[in-house]
């Protein structure tokens, strides 16, 4: 007998923050690891209260639960990648650390997520040098956007050059790889430096710059690709072309800012089916 479908999918776990709006956190990160084949599990960080324009406040969660929730989840043994998002303190931030310390083998993505896009913040101070000091190192690649990169490298970041400087910067404090993203540019560029290689990924700005969510995709999306078993390089291309065509297709929900269309390949036109022809299979 042929495998249920679903037994095939990687486990991919989302550590992030819990976006009610559905565009970012973790609901985004859920519908990502679902549109690349991925089952997606979740630990929640911190909860945000939030519509489509923007955080009004932040909840984080109790350490310890955290805790226990992702030892839960990792004790069942099915987790081929990890995706780390908003932290919010030190104290949550430690406990992923510790995570990443005992679970050195499992790809890890880590989203430096610093501030929401109306500007509300997301990360304590402690929380940023935390992640500088002690969690660079130990995830597969590091994704942060200009003004993160600008955060952690403590280097000015607004062109491509500067990208590349950042990079360079953050792989000295001890990360292993990093994918600065550049959607905020006129043009939108990515630069991925793994120590070894630059290299830069251009791409059109396809529509005004309103999306919401960008980077919890872009990181789940290359986590996605890791726990299907693709090459860092590879997931890092694939994820920027999912997001660029769930850009694409976006649509808005609320007022606000316009969530991406994380499940565009699910698309199809309406159709009516007829069943009134269909034989039950005898069930045993
Ligand atoms: O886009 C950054 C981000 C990450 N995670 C959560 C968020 C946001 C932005 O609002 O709410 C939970």
């Amino acid at each position: 007998m042929s495998q249920p479908i679903s037994t095939a999918w990687p486990v991919v776990l989302s550590v992030a923050g819990f976006d009610p709006s559905g565009g970012a956190g973790i609901i985004a990160d859920l519908k990502t690891f679902a549109a690349h084949n991925c089952y997606g599990v979740a630990a929640i960080t911190a909860l945000t209260v939030q519509n489509s324009h923007g955080v009004a406040s932040i909840h984080p969660v109790d350490p310890s639960v955290l805790r226990e929730s992702i030892k839960s989840l990792l004790s069942d043994g099915r987790v081929k990648a990890l995706k780390i998002g908003m932290l919010s303190n030190q104290a949550v931030a430690q406990v992923v650390g510790e995570i990443l310390e005992s679970n050195p083998d499992l790809p890890a993505v880590l989203d430096p997520v610093v501030r929401s896009s109306n500007d509300f913040g997301l990360l304590d101070a402690s929380g940023l040098d935390f992640i500088r000091q002690k969690l660079l190192s130990r995830v597969t690649v590091v994704t942060p956007n200009l003004a993160e990169a600008a955060a952690l490298s403590g280097i000015p970041v607004d062109n491509v050059e500067s990208m590349k400087a950042a990079a360079r910067k953050l792989v000295d404090l001890g990360a292993r790889a990093v994918v600065v993203t550049g959607g905020h540019l006129d043009k939108p560029i990515d630069v991925l430096f793994d120590g070894t290689t630059m290299e830069a990924f251009a791409g059109d700005r396809i529509k005004p710059d309103n999306t919401h969510g960008t980077g919890c995709t872009f990181s789940s999306a290359v986590a996605a690709n890791l726990a299907l078993g693709r090459q860092l390089r590879d997931a890092v291309v694939l994820a920027k072309a999912y997001v660029v065509e769930a850009i694409r297709q976006a649509f808005p929900v609320g007022s606000g800012r316009i969530p991406l269309n994380h499940l565009y390949r699910m698309a199809q036109p309406a159709r009516v089916t007829d069943h009134s022809s269909a034989v039950a299979e005898p069930v045993h």
